[in-house]
């Protein structure tokens, strides 16, 4: 079964997606998610001007080798726009795997070790009040591990939390996200004010106050976003510790693994990290030292089903778990892909669920399922994806970024 032709899908269902569709001589389509937040058309010229050429004509079922090829081949090896690439062309190669073998992608990866994988949603709010109100709706729709990140006295705005008209929704059945929609953004990146000293002084109090309000049941989440040095982080991380938080996410920059080796000898709340790493490389020393708990690499942005697959079997000798990246810029393709994976792998730990517009899941089609705080992927063969490309090109590719965070000073910082 030959590859006969790959097509890249840039829409813009309410933000930016890049999709490839592989289609092989006898007719059979397999869709990969090679979306990359802000610099999305980059990984788009990658695939059609160096990747698609290069596909026509090869056997579809040689995967492995597909990889191989296009990673060692290309001698540049790994970073975000290559590994998303190669990402896209490796799940639509499973896609159509697991289609002409009749079965859905995870029975080709060893089967289900569970029944559905956890989720965790993202509550938030400017303040306390907003923050319970978005947690309620939350816990009211089945959420039980659940994301908190709350406004900060003094600043503006933060990164990651919900306009005051959004907070109290977001969760499962609810369209109102928070995160940069393109039509939110203007044409230059949006710029935020950041203070560690007040963030790391408020935080702790949140957590108490949700610990209070909710009980010790619930898992609780955090996200640092790269924010803190390596004290601060040990500081906070030992400030949290009294409220048992399943992780505490990406409190250092992400390029000096050296850091969270300070930061998990001074505190026992579990790490997670890696939502921008992109290859098993950029966790050699953390799993192996055992400096983090849980992997954030999705299937989109670390080179598809076949490397984090990889990843996870290396973390697995370690104890280290499994924690996929979900926001809405990863695609229901690498949704479904990541839940695919996460229902066959031992390590499983958790699944990142933000979910995605009407307008996106109606381009996309996903046939995952969350109920009893879980997702679990359809019963059909393949992905389970059902992409509309009539209605994904009424929507055009609009330019948008992430924002940008400054110190009181002015100098630009981690946001
Ligand atoms: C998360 C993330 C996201 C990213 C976003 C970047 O934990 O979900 O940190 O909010 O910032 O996906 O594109
Ligand atoms: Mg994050």
């Amino acid at each position: 079964m030959l590859i006969e032709r790959a097509d890249v899908i840039v829409t813009s269902p309410g933000r930016n997606f890049v999709t490839l569709k592989i289609t092989t001589d006898d007719g059979v389509v397999g869709y990969g998610d090679g979306t990359l937040n802000g610099r999305e058309l980059a990984v788009a010229a990658y695939l059609t001007d160096h990747v698609v050429p290069l596909l026509t004509g090869r056997d579809a079922h040689a995967i492995e080798d597909t990889w191989q090829y296009l990673y060692r081949g290309a001698y540049w090896r790994r970073g975000p726009v290559t590994m998303a690439a190669i990402a896209a062309v490796d799940t639509a190669l499973w896609d159509i795997k697991a289609k002409v073998a009749g079965l859905p992608l995870y029975q080709l990866l060893g089967g289900a070790s569970r029944e559905r994988c956890l989720v965790y949603g993202h509550a938030s709010g400017k303040d306390i009040p907003e923050l319970f109100d978005s947690i309620r709706k939350h816990l009211d729709e089945g959420f039980r591990a659940i994301r908190i990140q709350t406004g900060v006295p003094g600043l503006d705005s933060v990164y990651g939390v919900a306009s005051s008209a959004a907070a109290s929704v977001g969760g499962a059945g609810s369209d109102s996200r928070y995160d940069y929609e393109p039509a939110r953004r203007s044409a230059l990146p949006t710029e935020e004010t950041w203070d560690t000293r007040a963030y790391l002084r408020h935080v702790p109090s949140v957590f108490e106050a949700v610990r209070g309000e909710f009980g010790e049941d619930i898992a609780l989440l955090h996200d640092a976003h790269h924010r803190l040095t390596p004290i601060q982080a040990a500081k906070l991380g030992k400030s949290l510790e009294p409220y048992d938080l399943f992780w505490l996410e990406d409190v250092t920059p992400a390029e000096n693994q050296e850091a969270l080796r300070w930061v998990r000898h001074h505190t026992t709340t579990p790490l997670a990290i890696g939502e921008v790493f992109n290859s098993v490389w950029d966790y050699q020393h953390l799993i192996r030292e055992q400096l983090i708990d849980y992997v954030r690499s999705p299937v989109t942005h670390a080179g598809g089903i076949t490397s984090v697959r990889r990843i996870m079997d290396y973390a697995a000798m370690y104890q280290v778990k499994s924690g996929m990246h979900g926001p809405t810029d990863v695609s229901p393709v690498g949704l479904a892909a990541a839940v695919h994976l996460g229902l066959a792998l031992h390590n499983f730990g958790i699944q990142e669920y933000m979910v995605h517009s009407e307008q996106t899941r109606e381009v996309f089609g996903p046939t995952y399922e969350f109920a009893g705080g879980g997702l679990r992927p359809g019963e059909e063969p393949g992905l389970g994806i059902h992409v509309d490309e009539e209605l994904a090109a009424q929507y055009p590719y609009e330019r948008a970024y992430l924002p940008v965070n400054r110190l009181r000073d002015g100098t630009v910082h981690d946001w």
